[in-house]
This record gives C-alpha cells, sequence and structure tokens, in this order.
C-alpha cells in the first residue's frame, strides 16, 4: 500500500511551500471573520497531522473525528489530483493575498488588515506613504523590524534570550525562576518568538517583577520594544472555559535585539547580513509561583492542544482548566497543584480519544 500523496495528504502539492492546504483555508475564515469554520479546518488539520500513517484514500479517514464534508471535499481533491482548486485559488486571490501581507505585520489584526484593504491599499509601500494612516507604537515596531521577526527564531537563540532574561531577572530577585515554555518546549527547533515565564518564591513579588525586569534590558540597550500589561489576576475568579480570553497575569510583549555573539553557532539571520544582530521577539508572562504549573501548562501550547484539553477536563472529568486553575466542579475547590499522575492520564486519555467535536 504505497502512500498516493504527501504528508498527511493536506498539503496543497507535493512540493509544496505555501504550507498546509487546510490551513490557508482556515486562515481564510479566519480574514473573513468566520471563526466556527476557521476552527474545523486548524481541527481537520491537527487531526490528520498527529495520525501515524498516511492517509492514501478518503475510506481510511472514515473514523476519524472532526473531519466535515468541506474537509473531505478537500481531501477527495488532494487525492485525486495532488492539488486543491479551492486552495489555488485562494493562494491567488488578491483579497487574500493582501490580508496575508497585512497581517504579517507585528502588531496588525485581520480587522486593521480590512481597514486598510477596503481603502484600496495593497502594498506595504500603499501604507506607508498614506498621509491619513496613523501607526500605533506596536505597528511601528512592526515595520522597522519586520525583516527580523518575520524571520523564524533557532533554538540556539531562543537559549540565549533565556540567558538573558535569566540574568536580568537574577539581578533582581535571586530565587526567581525562568522557563523557557511555548513552542521550543514542546521540541520546536524554530519559532516565531521566544515564550519565558519568570516568577519568584515570595508570594505577591511577582507582580512588580516584569518592569524591573524591562528596565534592566533598558538600561543594557537592548529593548527595542516594550508593551507591559500589569496583572488584572483574581485568585478567587473560577476558571474561564472560552480558550480566547487570554490570562490575567502581569506579561509583556517584547522586541529585543540579539547579539550574534551571544549565540552559540551565530545568528539565523539572511544570507549577506552583516550587522552582526537581529531583532527577536520575547514574550514574558509572571504568575504566582502557586499557579505556576497551569500557566507553563497553558504557555505551552499548541493553541488547538489547549482548547482540546479544556474541553476534556470539562466534558470527560467535569472541571474547568484555565492558565490559572483547575477547578472540579463536583468537589466545588481548585487543584492546589497539577499532579503528573492526573495530567498522564488526561493526556492519555486525550490521545485515545483524539481530537473531537466543537470547542
Ligand atoms: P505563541 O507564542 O503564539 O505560539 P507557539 O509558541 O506555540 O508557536 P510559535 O513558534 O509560532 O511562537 O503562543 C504560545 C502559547 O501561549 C499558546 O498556547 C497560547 C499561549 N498564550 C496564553 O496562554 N496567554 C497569552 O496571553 C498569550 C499571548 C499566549
Ligand atoms: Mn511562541
Ligand atoms: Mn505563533
Ligand atoms: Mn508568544
Amino acid at each position: 500500500m504505497k502512500p498516493t500523496c504527501s504528508v498527511s495528504c493536506c498539503k496543497v502539492t507535493e512540493r509544496s511551500d505555501e504550507g498546509d492546504a487546510f490551513e490557508v483555508l482556515a486562515e481564510n475564515y479566519e480574514f473573513n471573520n468566520m471563526d466556527g469554520q476557521c476552527l474545523a479546518f486548524r481541527r481537520a488539520a491537527s487531526v490528520l497531522k498527529c495520525l501515524p500513517w498516511v492517509v492514501w484514500c478518503l475510506g481510511a479517514t472514515q473514523d476519524l473525528p472532526c473531519l466535515g464534508q468541506h474537509t473531505k471535499e478537500v481531501m477527495e481533491e488532494l487525492l485525486q489530483c495532488g492539488r486543491s482548486f479551492e486552495v489555488e485559488e485562494l493562494l491567488s486571490d488578491e483579497r487574500y493575498q493582501t490580508f496575508k501581507l497585512f497581517t504579517s505585520v507585528f502588531g496588525v489584526g485581520p480587522k486593521t488588515a480590512e481597514k486598510w484593504f477596503c481603502r484600496g491599499l495593497r502594498s506595504f509601500n500603499d501604507i506607508l506613504t498614506d498621509p491619513s494612516i496613523h501607526l500605533n507604537r506596536m505597528q511601528q515596531s512592526g515595520f522597522l523590524h519586520y525583516g527580523d521577526i518575520s524571520r523564524a527564531v533557532s533554538k540556539a537563540e531562543a537559549v540565549s534570550l533565556r540567558s538573558i532574561i535569566d540574568e536580568a531577572v537574577h539581578a533582581i530577585a535571586p530565587a526567581a525562576a525562568v522557563a523557557l515554555t511555548g513552542g521550543f518546549c514542546r521540541g520546536k527547533e524554530f519559532g516565531h518568538d521566544v515564550d519565558l515565564i519568570v516568577t519568584t518564591p515570595e508570594l505577591g513579588m511577582e507582580e512588580s517583577l516584569l518592569p524591573y525586569v524591562t528596565d534592566e534590558l533598558k538600561k543594557q540597550g537592548i529593548l527595542l520594544y516594550c508593551d507591559y500589561q500589569a496583572s488584572t489576576f483574581d485568585m478567587r475568579k473560577l476558571p474561564n472555559h472560552h480558550f480566547e480570553a487570554m490570562d490575567h497575569f502581569s506579561k509583556c510583549f517584547l522586541i529585543l535585539r540579539l547579539e550574534g555573539s551571544q549565540v552559540e553557532g551565530g545568528l539565523h539571520c539572511a544570507e549577506g547580513d552583516s550587522r552582526g544582530w537581529r531583532a527577536v521577539r520575547v514574550d514574558l508572562v509572571s504568575p504566582p509561583m502557586d499557579r505556576y504549573a497551569f500557566a507553563l501548562l497553558g504557555w505551552t501550547g499548541s493553541r488547538q492542544f489547549e482548547r482540546d484539553l479544556r474541553k476534556f477536563a470539562r466534558k470527560e472529568r467535569g472541571m474547568l482548566l484555565d492558565n490559572h486553575a483547575l477547578y472540579d466542579k463536583k468537589k466545588g475547590r481548585s487543584a492546589k497543584r497539577l499532579s503528573c499522575k492526573q495530567s498522564r492520564e488526561g493526556c492519555k486519555a486525550y490521545q485515545r480519544g483524539g481530537s473531537t467535536g466543537e470547542t
């Protein structure tokens, strides 16, 4: 039984560098505010991605969850023709292309992209030369560092940034802990940013930690952009079961200057780039120590896994899980910590059941 189609059959073509066919469709739904359809394709993509075998005929996917009619039609096309006409049409669609370009800028979401598109703007040059367009600070930094921050961050760069933050944190709080989370924590070799959790054993102190850290980075001359959000965490509140509601811990979204001399094996830069440094997006989050496990679980991702894990907690265990806590509805109280056994069992059951149903 030779596979007739590459990578779980969800690539646009065999040589595709356009990315997943499903991701293109999901993205287009996102651009058009059709969240339900967007999620359906993301979910289908993750079901196919985690298969230990290659899909070679549609029949083989019969018992898999989360594959709707539309998904199956696209798969059928991919299996028969090696390409999807719907996806190809989208890839050459002006609206899709423009949204894709605009939302690739740090600080630009689908709403802003839509506003600009409706004004007839189609390129970065159109935006930057239009006197009626006012960019906010985040978007200005997004354009300024566009080349660097749209380039993948390597594991070595992430490790180096972790050390830099570690040092800055320890200058203020010697007992603090800094942990790499996000995609790198899942074993990825490259990411779009570096996610770090910073916390101290002294409860309450974590709230004031980040402003000190960013001050220190500023003194070092490596803070290129900083958006700090103070904690709005209320420990009496029950976990939220809507996934997209982000957490309430103190956090900051940064762009840092990373020197090549600080990275083992050098920077992941474009060929011919002789500056010796690059800009990197870094996220810092600072939960109280007693919420550390929940924050780590939530920030490790992927987003799809988090969504499904929360659903699993709710539907299979009668519990509410978010970045702050795990609440047992039957017992009417929160778990003090995440037991390894519990989460191991949970993950096994999750894997057995696959990723099922709605959010
Ligand atoms: P991302 O950094 O967006 O994604 P990633 O690290 O999985 O992948 P990439 O390599 O592209 O960076 O988010 C990491 C996780 O953090 C994700 O599961 C969502 C979570 N998160 C929160 O829980 N709260 C927040 O406020 C933010 C910004 C992210
Ligand atoms: Mn990340
Ligand atoms: Mn990301
Ligand atoms: Mn991030």
